[in-house]
């Protein structure tokens, strides 16, 4: 670091109201960022590490939020924000491990740089797409209020990233729910290449606090002393008055977007301006210039930092790299969880498939007491199939929560309440809208306890199917969006009794849940249902039929048409799978009843292409080949998406093609 003519100080400070130890602490927290950055660099050159994403001349914000929040409080930085971890107190070892991909980091070598999280140290991590972080602090924070904890939740977000919609989706929901969540925007200049001018239109981004009827506040954002002065104050108002507050932070990326980039596009007259504005340089000058610092204390200062990121880095270099274990790397896709068995009653009663879940949501209401169910007007309207009517009387409004109409950051909101050991029930309103929340279910909700040990507790509800009527966007079948994903389990059940035990299950389950509920089977299937609470495992299908000719594999709406086409035909001589599970799947069941009957048909709703009933089908061929006597059929609904007209429902809908096709495989 060059060292600066003390009367060149640009930053107005007034050290007046803190002492002399706070200060000296608070420029050695910043230094200590901006050293192991100037040592990054070296190593970066050297190419003894990847590519990295530098904070320098951001320092006073990451340092001065973290100071100004207690330990216990959670905070969810991003990609340039080296001071939270250091000044968290994060050893250095451990982020220089997490940084070279070691065993000793955070996430085991499975994810890099800043996107890892450690419940040790509050810190919820950054994933790459920016924005979902805002709902996750949502959550975080709904938990502690829901807790009475008087805490406040700190999330950042570049300038960039208040373009992305969960940036709004996030703040809107803070603000309905009065959630203490500080929004801290780092206002840098630049979102990778593009400047300000070509991001947003507004005259300063704090400007947007007022459209979400959001306190709101422009800091300066490389004065350490108004960083932390005001954000302590704000913190602390904060604290007895649960709200959430917007800061922008005014600064200046000085580096490239990442390391090795370039910054060609900055003119160098901002550059310069910025670099005279340096946070670390301006505080160091203004207390050599007030006699708060020797120049003998700072190089004390420096020496003790140098020596620790020396220290450190040498541990992490002696550490081997990290092996690859296939076992390890396979168990840890989902959390830990052991099925508990809990037998149903012999006393049922008549149930139609929708009661049978709201039976489910309600009974888990009672015996999980931490879980909250949110989604688009299920409190006192109920949810638009009334499947959680009347839960608001019995468990109140905190538990029962209408959302606004923002599915992603509703889906990051109970990602937030399971990183503080709660559950959460999302509602779908129809399963064809999940595709506004499919980002953080795919990319957060699933790979978190891979990535970095922190499961997901939510089961999101999703009403789905077609033969309603409905048209293209009340109608799909989307449970192949997600089969494919793994660390995402897939429950679709056909009957009343099942609905029941698995969605049971999967409020037990602490993994992530997408639990698919037919809406032609809500009111017309009945069945005898076992009364009170009880579980069914998932992973197991369901032989409803049994014969030993062929092989019919199905699930949801499926199973009924089978067996209205297989009563129809008079055929008694089928082994029906009811699969119920499709992640997990059991494929011990799909293959022994193939080995027997060697001959297979599956049934999807949905169109063909790249859906589930394909990836069952590839893999009897591959493990039941032998056993075939015919080849593997296939039957799903037509290429195009799902029409209105019931007339072109009908011909969409595989239920015809269906019968043509096993009569065609028994007589093969
Ligand atoms: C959804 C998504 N789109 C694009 C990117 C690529 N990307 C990563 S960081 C970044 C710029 C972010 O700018 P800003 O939010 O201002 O933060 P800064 O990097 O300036 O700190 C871009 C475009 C991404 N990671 N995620």
């Amino acid at each position: 670091m060059s060292s600066v003519d003390t009367s060149q100080i640009s930053i107005l400070y007034n050290s007046s109201n803190h002492d002399t130890e706070t200060l000296q602490d608070l420029y050695s927290a910043m230094l200590k960022p901006r050293m192991i950055e100037e040592k990054m660099l070296i190593l970066l050159r050297q190419g003894k590490i990847s590519k990295w994403f530098s904070g320098i001349g951001q320092e006073a914000i990451s340092v001065g939020v973290i100071k100004a929040l207690y330990k216990h409080e959670y905070i969810l930085p991003m990609h340039r924000n080296l001071g939270v971890f250091t000044t968290r107190e994060i050893p250095l070892k451990r982020l220089f491990a997490q940084w070279q991909g070691k065993a000793s980091g955070f996430t085991k070598g499975r994810d890099r740089s800043f996107h890892f999280g450690t419940q040790e140290f509050n810190i919820v991590g950054m994933i790459s797409h920016l924005g979902p972080q805002l709902g996750v602090a949502d959550g975080i924070a709904l938990a502690s209020k829901l807790k009475k904890e008087g805490s406040v939740t700190a999330v950042f977000t570049g300038e960039g990233g208040t373009s992305e919609g969960d940036f709004h989706e996030a703040l809107n929901i803070a603000s309905v729910w009065d959630l203490p969540v500080l929004f801290c925007i780092e206002n840098n200049g630049y979102g990778l290449s593009t400047p300000t001018t070509e991001q947003y239109r507004c005259k300063d981004l704090a400007d947007r606090g007022a459209g979400y009827g959001m306190e709101a506040h422009i800091i300066d954002g490389n004065n350490i002393l108004e960083v932390y002065e005001k954000i302590s104050a704000i913190a602390e108002s904060m604290r007895k008055e649960p709200r959430p507050v917007l800061v922008e932070f005014k600064t200046f990326r000085m580096r490239g977007h990442e390391e090795a980039s370039g910054t060609k596009y900055v003119p160098q007259e901002l550059m310069d301006e910025w670099q005279a504005k340096d946070p670390v340089l301006n505080f160091e000058n203004y207390l050599l210039e007030n006699n708060i610092i020797s120049l003998d204390h700072i190089s004390g200062i420096k020496e003790k930092i140098l020596q620790e990121i020396n220290e450190h880095l040498e541990i992490v270099n002696s550490e081997p790299i990290v092996s690859a274990d296939l076992e390890t790397e396979l168990k840890d896709v989902y959390a830990d969880y052991e099925y508990e068995e809990v037998q149903p009653a012999s006393t049922t009663s008549e149930l139609r498939f929708i009661d049978a879940i709201a039976a489910s949501v309600s009974e888990s209401m009672e015996r999980h007491p931490n879980l909250v169910l949110m989604g688009q007007d299920i409190a006192d309207y109920g949810g638009v199939f009334k499947i959680t009517d009347g839960l608001l009387t019995k468990y109140g409004k905190e538990r029962i929560r209408n959302t606004p109409i923002c599915e992603s950051a509703i889906v990051s909101t109970a990602m937030g309440l399971s990183i503080k050991g709660m559950k959460a029930m999302v509602e779908m309103q129809f399963s064809d809208f999940v595709s506004s929340g499919f980002n953080p279910i795919v990319n957060y909700l699933a790979k978190v306890n891979y990535r970095w040990n922190q499961n997901a507790d939510v089961v999101i509800r999703m009403p789905c199917g077609g033969s309603v009527g409905a048209g293209p966007f009340h109608s799909q079948t989307n449970e192949a969006w997600f089969t494919k994903i793994p660390g995402l389990k897939v429950i679709y059940p056909a009957f009343p009794a099942d609905a029941k035990g698995l969605l049971n299950t999967a409020f037990n389950d602490p993994n992530p849940v997408l639990y698919f509920e037919h809406k032609a089977l809500y009111r017309s299937i009945r069945q005898e249902v076992p009364e009170g609470y009880y579980t069914t495992e998932f992973g197991k299908a369901s032989l409803i039929r049994e014969g030993s000719d062929v092989t019919i594999i199905t699930y949801g709406a499926g199973v009924h048409w089978a067996m209205e086409i297989l009563d129809e035909l008079e055929v008694d001589s089928a082994d029906l799978l009811d699969l119920r599970s499709l992640q997990p799947l059991d494929k011990e069941a799909i293959c022994e009843s193939v080995t027997k009957t060697g001959k297979a048909i599956v049934l999807t709703e949905d169109s063909l292409t790249g859906s589930f009933a394909s990836e069952i089908a590839a893999m009897i061929t591959e493990n039941c080949f032998e056993s075939l006597d015919a080849p593997v059929y296939r039957v799903g609904s037509l290429e195009t998406p799902i029409p209105f007209a019931k007339e072109l429902e009908n011909q969409y809908l595989p239920k015809d093609r269906f019968k043509l096709k096993l009569q065609e495989l028994l007589n093969y």
